[in-house]
Formats: C-alpha cells, sequence, structure tokens
C-alpha cells in the first residue's frame, strides 16, 4: 500500500457537490481516503478570468501504481463532465496527484511530486491539514 496527496479543485456548477463526488469516486475506485482536509474557497491562480475556486487536499492509502492512480483520476475528471478547453482554465473538477510515498517520477502526462504544488496556497493551506 502506498500513501498519496492529492489535491481537489472546482470553480464549475456546484463545486462542493463536485469535490464530494470525486472523494465519492476515488472511494469506489480503490482509493480509501484517510483524511480530507477543509474545503476553502480561492482567488484563480493563472489561466482566464475565471469564477472563485472550491480547493481541499485529501490523503489515501492505494495499491493502485502512480500511473493507474492517474487513469481512475481522470476517469473521475471525465465521469464528472470535466472539459479541457483552456489550460488552467474552469473545471467542473480538477485531481491532481501531489505526492505519492517518497517517489520522484517524471513521465509524458505526470510529475510527482506535482512540480507547481509548494508555490499554490490553495493546496499547501489544506495540505497542512492531512500530513
Ligand atoms: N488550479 C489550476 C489553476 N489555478 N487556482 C485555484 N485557486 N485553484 C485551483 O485548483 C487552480 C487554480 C490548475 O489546475
Ligand atoms: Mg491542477
Ligand atoms: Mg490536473
Amino acid at each position: 500500500m502506498s500513501i498519496v496527496y492529492l489535491g481537489l479543485g472546482s470553480n464549475v456548477g456546484n463545486r462542493e457537490e463536485n469535490i464530494l463526488a470525486a472523494v465519492k469516486g476515488l472511494e469506489a475506485g480503490g482509493i480509501k481516503v484517510i483524511k480530507l482536509s477543509s474545503i476553502i474557497e480561492t482567488d484563480p491562480v493563472g489561466g482566464p478570468v475565471q469564477g472563485l475556486f472550491l480547493n481541499a487536499v485529501l490523503k489515501a492509502e492505494t495499491s493502485l501504481p502512480p500511473l493507474e492512480l492517474l487513469k481512475t483520476c481522470q476517469g473521475i475528471e471525465n465521469a464528472l463532465g470535466r472539459v479541457r478547453v483552456v489550460n488552467n482554465g474552469p473545471r467542473t473538477i480538477d485531481i491532481d496527484i501531489l505526492l505519492y510515498d517518497d517517489l520522484k517520477l517524471n513521465v509524458p502526462g505526470l510529475v510527482i511530486p506535482h512540480p507547481r504544488m509548494y508555490e499554490r496556497e490553495f493546496v499547501t493551506r489544506p495540505l497542512q491539514e492531512v500530513i
């Protein structure tokens, strides 16, 4: 089993419902959520002019290897109606792998630790609650 930290963000539709639906989807996908942070409202960072986000971070346990975990996260994003239009643009749900044990990985489509996590307060603030 591995310990992973995932970042969740939403700024389209019912943002809280989207985050909670993502948590349920992760649980259904074999990712055991150990601790969910508070859900905080944050100003958008980067990207086009867009609405405020709700963000959260969770700590979980999983036997999925990194690329399988990524596929599961992307499957949940798609199932919740995410459409990729603009980079860093509005999204119903974004699920990012922040940390995976003490693994360092850099392959096409996945970099762990998440390369921008430590400069983003919308990640570091909720992360402190669950670490
Ligand atoms: N995600 C981004 C870009 N900007 N800003 C906030 N506040 N929250 C996010 O989750 C977010 C963002 C790219 O994934
Ligand atoms: Mg993201
Ligand atoms: Mg993402």
